[in-house]
């Protein structure tokens, strides 16, 4: 039998590069679509460049999309690409609508007319959700809990959620919603908060350790809000295992456990043996050191108009119908991305 074929948009991203790493493990031929840019955009998929299929595409860009799609006749299609930073939605809600709502329309409908049979995922959110004052149910929200949106990264992918599902029933298609709650790691974009923290305490590391090298303030917004961590390579078995079952559904990754951007700098803190002091509160709150450096203070341009306080995720049916369980417990999620970035402190 010809090895399988799949087709990923948003390759060059954290989860598009780790997925195409399981593809390519498992003996698929794998295609992308990559952006055009007038710098490199392929940092992450770098140690596999001779092994992928790449097209230059954009998913705001039907023709070009159904052009690809036509062409590859793909078996499977993951949907990864999106302006995915919830922060941006709302300088740039209308550009997040096209990538997000309108990309995934384009996806559905050039695989309904050049290869219907060919199974699809769609990244879904769990900014779908609202959080503690909008209908959060205690053990976590799951696929049948209500939605509301917070952001207009939220709602396009709200868009997106809902015209899977009926392609889905209006067309018999194999499509299928993941809605995935936050994974991190090693390849995730530095201004997300992880990565955020995880690159500022290793500059901090060594700061201490050598005396040489500067360490400049850590600055966030919200060190309040609660997410479900977990890490993104065990999120991508996920994927590929919904488009593995015998018939399409939605299903929800998260590990059902949930920690404030607070507990995630702590637990940063501790991987290099640092204790942070807080004193203050709301904007005035600050993270000192030990001998009362300030490591860590609120600046307000990193809070959002609307911010979802608080998320869980219930991964119950993910667990009784795929198997899939996460391997990575939070406290081993911040060592892989501590670790990773002390390593590579001076690499960009
Ligand atoms: P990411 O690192 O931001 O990657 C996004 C990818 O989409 C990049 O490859 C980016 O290309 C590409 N892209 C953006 N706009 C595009 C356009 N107009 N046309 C074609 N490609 C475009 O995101 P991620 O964290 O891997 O997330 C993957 C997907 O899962 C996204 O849809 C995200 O919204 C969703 N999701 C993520 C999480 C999470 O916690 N990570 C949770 C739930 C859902 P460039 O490299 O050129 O920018
Ligand atoms: O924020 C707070 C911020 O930007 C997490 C995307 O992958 O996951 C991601 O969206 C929390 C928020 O992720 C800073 O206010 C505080 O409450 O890392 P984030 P996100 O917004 O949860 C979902 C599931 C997706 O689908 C998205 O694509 O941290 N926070 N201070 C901060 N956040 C950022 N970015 N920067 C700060 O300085």
């Amino acid at each position: 039998m010809p090895n399988k074929k799949a087709l990923i948009t948003g390759i060059t991203g954290m989860d598009g590069s780790h997925l195409a790493d399981l593809l390519l493990s498992k003996g698929y031929e794998v295609h992308g679509i990559v952006r055009r840019s007038s710098s490199f955009n392929t940092k992450r998929i770098d140690h596999i460049f001779e092994k992928l299929n790449l097209h230059y595409g954009d998913v705001t860009d039907p023709l070009a999309v159904s052009n690809i799609i036509s062409k590859i006749q793909p078996d499977e299609i993951y949907n990864l690409a999106a302006q995915s930073h919830v922060k941006v939605s709302f300088e740039q809600p209308y550009y997040t609508g096209q990538v997000d709502a309108m990309g995934t329309l384009s996806i559905l409908e050039s695989a309904k007319n050049h290869c219907p049979k060919a199974r699809i995922y769609q990244a879904s959110t769990s900014e779908l959700y609202g959080g503690m004052g909008y209908n959060m149910p205690e053990d976590g929200y799951d696929e049948e809990s209500k939605m509301h949106p917070r952001s207009p990264y939220g709602c396009a992918k709200m868009y997106g959620l809902w015209i899977t599902k009926n392609y889905r029933e209006s067309y018999g298609m194999f499509v299928c919603n993941g809605i995935l709650f936050n994974h991190e790691g090693e390849r995730r974009g530095e201004t997300f908060v992880t990565r955020k923290i995880t690159k500022a305490l290793s500059k901090l590391k060594m700061h201490l350790d050598t005396q040489y090298t500067p360490y400049d303030t850590l600055k966030l917004g919200n060190l309040y809000s609660k997410r479900d961590w977990g890490y993104a390579k065990d999120y991508v078995y996920g994927m590929w295992l919904m488009l593995q079952q015998e018939k399409p559904e939605d299903f929800v990754l998260a590990t059902g456990e949930t920690h404030s951007v607070k507990d995630f700098i702590e637990a940063a803190a501790a991987e290099c043996g640092i204790s942070i002091f807080w004193e203050g509160e709301g904007k005035e709150e600050k993270g000192y050191s030990a001998d009362g450096k300030i490591l860590v203070e609120v600046d307000e341009k990193y809070y959002r108009p609307a911010e979802v306080d608080v998320l869980l995720g219930n991964p119950r049916k993910a667990k009784e119908v795929l198997g899939w369980e996460p391997a990575t417990k939070f406290r081993d999620l911040v060592k892989i991305m501590m670790d990773h970035d002390t390593k590579n402190i001076y690499s960009r």
